[in-house]
Formats: C-alpha cells, structure tokens, sequence
C-alpha cells in the first residue's frame, strides 16, 4: 500500500456519500466531502513547504475541521503533534521548540500569544479557531480537493504525543503508521465494531483515548460518530438514544450515575461501553451494572504503548481488572530489580511488547533506553498481577504520577516550580482522592527558615506556567516533609493525611 495508514482509515472512503461525522446542531459531514477537506489542508501543508517528516504543532479546539488536520498530516506523510488546549504558552514553547516543529497550528485566540514562541522556534504560525476558521482554513478555500497521497511505510513516523516525565521534562513519543494502525484494527475487532455502529465523542482529541482509539476505530469500521466538543452531561443524555457506543474516562460514568435521568431505559438499546485512561472503581462497574443492566468494558493503555489489555467483548468483564492482553501484545510481570518475569499472582512491573509499542522518545535516546528494552518490551511504570483465570489487575503505580479526570499529571513538573516560589524551601505535590476527579492534585509546602509564603501569590504565580488541571486545588504549609531512613519524601504518608481532603461533593 502507499501509505497504510491513510489509506485504512481514510483513503477507503473516498468518494463515500455515507455519514461520518454529525455535529451537536445535527449537521452532518460524509465521508467523502470530509476527505475533499483534508486534501485542501494537505495541499496548504504543502504550499507552506512542510515536506514529509515534519512535525505539525496543533493546539486548537475539538472540531471536524480538527480531524480533518490529522488526516492532512497523514496524507501529506506529516507528523501529527497535538497538544492539550489548556497548556499554558510556557508549555506550548518547550513542545514547540523540543519537537522542532515547522508550523503551529493554534486557536485565532492564542495567536498573539504564540506568535513570539513561533518565531523564536524557527516555526510558521497559522490560525484555526472552534469553528473552523482562521489564517490555515482560509488558505485551503482556493485549494483542489484531491491531494497526491505521500508514499509512507508502515514503519514511518505518524505522531508525537508528549507525556510528562518523572524528571519533570516532557517526552515526545513517537509513533508510527504501524503502532496506530495495528492497534486500532486489534480494537475494532475485538470490540465488534461494524459501520452500523454509532460512537458517541466526547473526549478531547489530543491524547491517544479520544484520537486513536476512538477516532481511528470508527474510521476503520466506517461508522458514525456523534461528535461533540467536550462532556456535557445534558447533552449526552439527549443524544444517548443516538448512539450504540460510547467511550469515556470514569468521570464520564460516575457523572452520568449521579444523574437520575441516567437510566435502564435510557441506556437499553446501547451495545457498548468502554471506560479507560484511569481506574475505574469496582463500586462504579457494579453501580453501572445495577443501574443500566450492562457492564462496562474496562482497557489498559498508555500513550507509549497504545492500547495494551481489554476485557472480553464476549465474556466475562471483570470489575477491578482490566481483562487480557489484546491479539499480538505480549505482557509480562517483572521484578523491578532484576527484571526476571514473576509467577501468576505476584505483583510486579507491568511490560508490554507489540507492533502496538511506540519508536522511543524523540531526542531523547537515554530515557529510552531506561524504558524501551532492547528486546522490545516496554517498561510501562505501571504495578500489576496476573490472577489464576489470565485477567491483569493494576494495583499500582512505580512512577510518581496522579490521574485526575483522565489527565496525567507529573508532580516533579510542579514541584519544580514550587520550590522557586519565595520563601519556599521545598515541596512535595501529591494525587488525593477526589469524588469527580478520581484524583486531585495538592502542595505541600516548607517554608524557608523565618518565612511565611504567601500561598495566593504562589497559586497566582504558578497559574501562568502550567495548565490549569495541573495546578494544586490546594497549598498546605508543613513544618518539615515526612522522611524515610534513607531521607526520601514519604509521599504516601502524605496522601493517607490528606486523604479526606476532598471526601465528599
Ligand atoms: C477540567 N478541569 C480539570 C480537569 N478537567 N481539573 C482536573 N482534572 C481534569 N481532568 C478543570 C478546569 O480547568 C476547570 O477549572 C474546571 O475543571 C471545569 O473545566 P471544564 O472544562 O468545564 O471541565 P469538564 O468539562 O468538566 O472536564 C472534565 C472532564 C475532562 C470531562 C473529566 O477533563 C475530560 O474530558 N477528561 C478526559 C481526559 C482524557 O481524554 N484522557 C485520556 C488521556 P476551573 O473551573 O478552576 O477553571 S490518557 C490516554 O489517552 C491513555 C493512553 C489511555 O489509556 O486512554
Ligand atoms: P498516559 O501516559 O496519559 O498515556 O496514561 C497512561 C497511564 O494511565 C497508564 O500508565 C496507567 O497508569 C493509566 N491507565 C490507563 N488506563 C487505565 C486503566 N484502565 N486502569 C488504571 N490505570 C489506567
């Protein structure tokens, strides 16, 4: 084939007259007008001089002409390289400047903002706000609407997504043809999808969940999606009797089961759900169950590693776990120190090896090597067991990091910037538990000797570099960190005394 990925996911619709994308005001986009769309933005790509291989910065909000981005950048052989739109333009810069990118895509709204950081990186700025429109869209207007599809392999790059670091520094995984293409045709068949099938979108589209598992799925099995810009509880209650499937973070089901308009009946007629990118509670899969008759099927992914484990489409779902190994991915329990594969039921580092398995981290070869064996299994930082019956129970985390609404969260990234703040002598951010969230982020601060921090100025000063889900819903002065013998902070004592932080709505 001349370009795999394209060509499964988009190539094969040309020219199809069936629905692709429907809007929240109803409006629908086919297949083949969607495609006409992408060719002029591919042809912009072009015309601006991006040759295959560079990296697209995008940060604009969800939306069909979004979508219709990453299929440009597939065409034209351009690596896709979304970003978050709450990341401040401190955040954006580093990305930017780390992946070398050759074009920033951003929000109209943003644009003075980015501009500076566009120059400073060498890169061209265009524009596309929410509803499609900008500097870019205008341009594709005078564009023709079939576009030369660049010749790629399997094993080309296709996207960077960035993921935070212990260290505090973002690393751009790369990932190729391959990696996203193998992975969403293992899900499309393992989850059944056929273009009867109607998926109702309500993630963003800037991590691996929303784009490549959702997006790229519906687009192998040629369905429809009922594409909404973000999760908004009403409206997904009114389109739910549209839809056959849906796929959600757990906020997403534990916001619908506080709902009383969340019912059997509502939910009846819906063939699937599919929760992932944090753990979901067992009392929410049996609340779920209890409620609405069907059991959520529960998957293990990472951004590195796409998806790894599913629970079964037909069979058991089991609460608490998250099912088998997908077709093709190997998974393995090891001992952190030695490496050496454990026996079922004992708990150790969760690795994973796969065509599902990205290409390392760009720029960034000692990291992965620390991460990516030579072998080829990934060392997800993930705590896990295999119980007697093959199901993989997460029953932890080796890396410091806090899930919050489906969001990673890196603590040394904010630690680093508390310990800067005046009168900060140093802090420790951890995840507690919170009844939306899954988790929150809060400080804990000491003070340098004699100082009193102010902590409203901190929050303030802070609020300017990093997003805003990152920043700590709390700042919590201390006399001194809790400290092992070896003097490491305890965090875990942190989280038992402030567990109750957030313990009701
Ligand atoms: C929004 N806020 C948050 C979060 N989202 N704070 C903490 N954690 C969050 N996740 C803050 C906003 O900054 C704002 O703060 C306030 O909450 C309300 O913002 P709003 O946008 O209205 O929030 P929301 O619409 O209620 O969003 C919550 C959400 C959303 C629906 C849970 O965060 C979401 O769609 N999450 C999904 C994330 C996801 O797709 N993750 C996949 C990545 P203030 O009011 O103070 O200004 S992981 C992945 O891809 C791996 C591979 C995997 O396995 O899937
Ligand atoms: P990310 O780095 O954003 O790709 O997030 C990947 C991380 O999310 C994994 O390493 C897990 O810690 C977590 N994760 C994803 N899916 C699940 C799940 N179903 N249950 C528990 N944790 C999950």
């Amino acid at each position: 084939m001349a370009n795999p990925l394209y060509d499964a996911l988009f190539g094969r619709h040309q020219g199809q007259m069936t629905t692709f994308i429907q809007l929240s005001d109803n409006t629908v986009t086919t297949h083949a007008a969607f495609l006409e769309l992408a060719a002029q933005y591919a042809h912009v790509f072009t015309k601006l001089g991006l040759e295959p291989g560079d990296r697209v910065a995008v940060q604009i909000e969800k939306s069909l002409q979004s979508i219709a981005v990453y299929a440009a950048c597939t065409q034209a052989g351009l690596i896709f390289l979304p970003l978050n739109t709450a990341y401040t333009a401190e955040e954006i810069s580093y990305f930017v400047h780390d992946s070398k990118a050759r074009i920033v895509l951003c929000d109209s709204k943003n644009a003075e903002l980015l501009e500076p950081i566009s120059i400073a990186a060498g890169a061209i700025l265009e524009t596309m706000d929410a509803a499609g429109q900008g500097s870019f869209s205008q341009q594709a207007t005078e564009m023709p609407t079939k576009f030369q599809t660049v010749v790629r392999s399997k094993d080309d790059l296709a996207a960077f997504l960035y993921t935070s670091g212990t260290t505090g520094r973002s690393k751009g995984a790369m990932l190729t043809q391959e990696n996203l293409l193998s992975n969403g045709q293992v899900l499309t068949t393992e989850w059944e999808f056929t273009a009867s099938d109607v998926l109702l979108h309500a993630l963003p589209i800037f991590h691996t969940h929303g784009l490549f598992v959702a997006t790229n799925i519906a687009l192998l099995a040629g369905c429809k999606i009922l594409f909404l810009p973000k999760f908004d509880l009403d409206v997904i209650i009114d389109i739910l009797p549209q839809a056959s499937v849906m796929m959600g973070v757990p906020t997403f089901y534990t916001r619908l089961l506080d709902d009383p308009r969340f019912t059997k009946g509502l939910t009846q007629h819906m063939r699937l759900f599919v929760s992932g990118s944090a753990p979901l509670l067992t009392e929410t899969h049996l609340r779920f169950e209890y409620i609405t008759g069907h059991h959520i099927l529960e998957r293990y992914g990472m951004t590195e590693t796409n998806m790894n484990t599913s629970n079964p489409y037909r069979g058991e779902r089991r609460a608490g776990t998250v099912g088998f190994p997908l077709s093709g991915v190997e998974l393995k329990i090891t001992d952190s120190a030695t490496g050496a594969t454990l026996p079922q039921n004992e708990v150790g580092q969760i690795e994973v090896r796969g065509p599902n398995v990205f290409k390392g981290y760009w720029n960034m070869p000692e990291k992965t090597a620390e991460e990516l064996r030579e072998d080829g299994f990934f060392i997800t930082g993930d705590l896990g067991q295999i119980d007697a019956d093959g199901y993989v129970h997460i029953v932890g985390r080796n890396k410091d990091l806090i899930i919050s609404g489906g969001y990673n969260i890196y603590p040394k990234e904010i630690e680093l910037l508390l310990d800067i703040q005046e009168g900060v002598l140093e802090s420790a951010v951890v995840g507690v538990p919170h009844p939306d969230f899954g988790e929150t982020v809060i400080g804990v601060l000491v003070a340098d000797t004699g100082a009193e921090p102010d902590l409203e100025a901190i929050k303030q000063t802070i609020a300017t570099s990093l997003a805003r889900f990152k920043q700590p819903q709390k700042l919590i002065l201390l006399q001194e960190l809790p400290r092992n013998t070896m003097g490491k902070v305890q965090k875990k004592a942190l989280r038992e005394q402030f567990s109750d932080l957030f313990a009701t709505k």
